[in-house]
């Protein structure tokens, strides 16, 4: 496998309107970023994921675009933009922005130029079609509930969008779209930008008939029409050409519904299209009918999912490593205890993400061991999605306990909460009123605590981050899973020429057993890294874990 910076890199998501407000606005903002660059690199993170920052109307917080090459006003100016890029680049950091173009705003300017009339010449920049028999063109629900379309009075024709009717689809059919897409990020990558993260991309390419979803109900799911479609690969190898080749930057496409067959199509290394793809196999573990049907998951589920990526990808292609970002749950909560093994579970989970292969992605504040919130009232939620599916469940009859249930472990505000920098009031994060409330844990759960406390979640990660970067073992090593039916234990190896590494996780508040396999043969071990102290005498062949321990260990 080649070796590049961005393998060997961590990634840190940040989501601007929930990180550090510096004007008391309650809306976090660029500024307020730039003053926090020392705390990223302390942590020691290399590249930063910036969700979106441009101008939007914010129906879907920045996921809705007006104008991709201006800076929302909530958030500072393309000069504050420029500050950050420079910031990052003089402490040896890099940034990547996101890309959202399946979809734009209905506020930007082509849209508003397309709904006009049927000639107009951005027409066919959108997806426009005829009702039938006084319905919507097809069933095709929305993402966020609902038709997929939308019926626009200037000419009676719907428009698609698989998101929030605020988010019509951009037609990729359109070699003009594309044109005007690969200019765009040819200006960013031109100001410096040193990759892009692609929201939804691998919808791009929708089957032109446009056939109706399969399905009972009155609007179904038409994935089968929209997801890899026909020609996403010639788009992707055709933006690769045109733009990303010129540049020595990093690039990860998020891919819903996509498996490890799928994504090597995308990230093959001979395929010319992206370096990664973001999986949601493991994002959809504790769906039963749809996100909302909330149901227990298995370990045994959750290795196969992880150990499948590993060796599918090996050899072909890079895998992204990550267990929450802005539209999940916070991980610790979800995988990890956030009770009283909170911070045991937080390592042992950034343990998982630090030794498989791959590049990690910590997504703000879990670093910190940061969990979902529980709100009292949906009035308190802010996410469109959120609010879509309990309008909906609510006319549909379901109890609303039942629909607070579900928020609670699954909606995306969990993590949206702003950062707990400190314990004084909103957590530090702003001096005005949050545009979302502060996690009420933030008095204990904050960044000043966790820096203070040799033993943090934070100070973990930092010496995982480290540790990753003195072994390349850890970055480059070959996987390979042992104990598969084991309910308990996730164990695996890596294995870089004569080096070899255990890693043994407990996933679980019981105490339990490992013993390693008479299969890994070795003459002495040497215990590198963990989340509990373990004395010299241990054994491998009885190793005694406490809650949510980690361990990783040379094997010589
Ligand atoms: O959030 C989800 C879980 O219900 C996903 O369905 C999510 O909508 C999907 O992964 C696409 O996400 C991306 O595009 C959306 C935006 O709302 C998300 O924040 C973004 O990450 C539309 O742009
Ligand atoms: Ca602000």
């Amino acid at each position: 496998m080649t070796k590049t910076w961005w393998k060997e890199s961590v990634v840190y998501q940040i989501y601007p309107r929930s990180f550090q407000d510096s004007n008391g606005d309650g809306i976090g903002d660029i500024p307020g970023i730039i003053s926090r660059l020392d705390y990223l690199q302390t942590l020691g993170v290399d590249v930063i994921w910036l969700c979106p920052v441009y101008q939007s109307p914010n129906d879907d917080n920045g996921y809705d675009i007006s104008d991709y090459q201006s800076i929302m006003s909530d958030f500072g100016t393309i000069s504050d933009w420029e500050k950050l890029l420079e910031g990052l680049h003089s402490r040896g950091m890099k940034l990547i922005m996101d890309l959202v173009v399946n979809h734009s705003s209905d506020e930007h300017a082509w849209f508003v130029e397309s709904r006009k009339s049927k000639d107009n010449p951005y027409r066919d920049y959108y997806i426009w079609r005829d009702g039938k028999d006084g319905k919507e063109p097809n069933n095709w629900s929305s993402f966020f509930s609902g038709s997929a379309w939308k019926k626009d009075e200037a000419t009676g024709q719907y428009f698609l969008h698989l998101f929030s009717s605020k988010q019509p689809d951009l037609n990729w059919d359109n070699e003009k779209v594309r044109r005007e897409v690969y200019d765009m990020m040819t200006w960013w990558l031109d100001k410096g930008v040193d990759g892009f993260r692609m929201d939804v991309i691998n919808l791009i390419s929708k089957v032109q008939q446009l056939p109706d979803a399969a399905g009972e109900g009155k609007y179904n799911f038409g994935g089968d029409y929209f997801m890899n479609g026909p020609r996403i690969h010639e788009f992707m190898q055709e933006m690769n050409r045109e733009v990303l080749s010129k540049y020595d930057i990093m690039t990860v496409g998020e891919t819903p519904g996509v498996t490890p067959e799928e994504a090597a199509l995308y990230v093959g290394e001979d395929r010319g299209e992206l370096n990664m793809v973001f999986q949601f196999e493991l994002m959809d573990i504790d769906s039963g009918n749809g996100k909302w049907d909330v149901c227990p998951w298995k370990l045994t589920d959750f290795k196969r999912i992880m150990s499948k990526w590993q060796t599918g990808l090996a050899g072909k292609g890079w895998n992204s490593l990550y267990l929450n970002n802005h539209d999940q749950p916070r991980m610790v909560s979800r995988f990890g205890n956030d009770g009283i093994y909170r911070k045991e579970s937080a390592k042992m989970l950034a343990t998982l993400l630090h030794t498989l292969q791959g590049t990690p992605y910590i997504y703000q504040g879990e670093e910190l061991g940061m969990t979902n919130v529980k709100f009292g009232s949906i009035e308190e939620y802010q996410d469109i999605e959120t609010h879509n599916m309990y309008k909906e469940f609510v006319e549909a009859g379901h109890p609303v306990e039942q629909i607070m249930n579900s928020i609670y472990i699954k909606g995306r505000d969990n993590a949206r909460t702003p950062m707990q920098w400190d314990a004084t009031a909103n957590g530090g994060f702003t001096s005005g009123t949050p545009w979302l409330q502060v996690n009420p844990n933030f008095t204990v759960i904050n960044a000043e605590e966790a820096l203070n406390d040799p033993d943090s979640v934070f100070h973990y990660y930092r010496k995982l981050i480290e540790f990753r970067k003195r072994n390349e073992i850890v970055v480059y090593g070959d996987f390979k899973e042992l104990l598969e039916q084991d309910e308990r234990i996730y164990a695996y190896t890596r294995t870089l020429g004569e080096q070899r590494l255990l890693v043994v996780l407990n996933f679980f508040a019981d105490e339990t057993v490992f013993a390693l396999p008479d299969s890994v043969r070795y003459g002495s071990a040497e215990r590198v890294f963990g989340n509990y102290e373990l004395s010299p005498g241990f054994d491998l062949n009885e190793l005694k874990l406490r809650p949510y321990e980690a361990q990783v260990f040379t094997l010589v």
